[in-house]
């Protein structure tokens, strides 16, 4: 499968919503995956986000060759690091962490990717990844050891977000972290959406339909929900 960023763009074009759950291996439990896999295909679930910051990448195919013969959606990798690749998945967002500093997370795990993804058909989609200052520490700060960008200070934040459009990204992230106290302003959504034209995904810390809704509402094109599924199998039911 190699339509995965065309079809995102044209659900923009059509304002169509997108909904990932993300889905971390650490904590999936092989022998329960089957109740998991019947939530997820009765959600409104548009994509699956496979990753975790400190996975090391241990049953991941196993894990993803699952998910795929009983979900009919694009599962696309949310690698913490090279070692969180996957052949069996349809494609990776190629992560660029532009809200720190740390040239690990800027160019050195991306060039430790390419002799991995080169020899995959996974779609590789470029993504600008921000992350964004949440109440407290949270793993992609303690992992990635970056700051995140000030929640208050929306014109950076959005201004990052461009550059990332001038470099070339085809997707912006604004990530609040995974189990985040606070998830990213809606204003903040709002302002970054007006400024780029690339489709924009907000996750972190979003745990309830209204917040998926306003989420949607202030102009992001995709919620991503890790921790509310993980916490409550039934999140999804009506
Ligand atoms: C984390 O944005 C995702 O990378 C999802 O966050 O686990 O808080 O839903 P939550």
């Amino acid at each position: 499968m190699t339509n995965i960023y065309k079809e995102i763009l044209q659900a923009k074009s059509q304002k169509n919503k997108l909904l990932a759950i993300l889905i971390d291996p650490d904590k999936v439990v092989i022998e329960t995956i089957f109740d998991l896999i019947k939530k997820i295909n009765q959600s409104s679930a548009t994509h699956i986000f496979v990753g975790g910051s400190s996975f090391d990448g241990n049953h991941l195919d196993e894990i993803i060759i699952l998910l795929k013969q009983n979900i009919n959606l694009p599962i696309i990798l949310f690698p913490g690091n090279p070692s969180q690749i996957s052949s069996e998945a349809d494609g990776i967002l190629f992560l660029q962490l532009l809200s720190g500093r740390n040239p690990d997370y800027l160019i050195e795990h991306q060039i430790d990717a390419v002799t991995i993804l080169e020899k995959t058909k996974l779609e590789v989609i470029s993504t600008g990844y921000i992350l964004i200052e949440s109440g407290s520490e949270t793993a992609v700060e303690r992992v990635s050891k970056t700051k995140p960008l000030d929640r208050n200070n929306i014109d950076y934040v959005a201004q990052t977000a461009k550059a990332a459009e001038y470099i070339g990204s085809k997707l912006i992230y604004l990530e609040a972290g995974s189990g985040a106290e606070k998830a990213v302003p809606l204003e903040m959504v709002s302002e970054v959406s007006k400024r780029i034209s690339l489709p924009l995904i907000v996750g972190g810390g979003i745990r309830s339909k209204k917040a998926i809704e306003e989420t949607f509402l202030a102009g992001a094109d995709m919620v991503v929900i890790g921790t509310a599924f993980e916490n409550d199998i039934n999140f999804f039911d009506n």
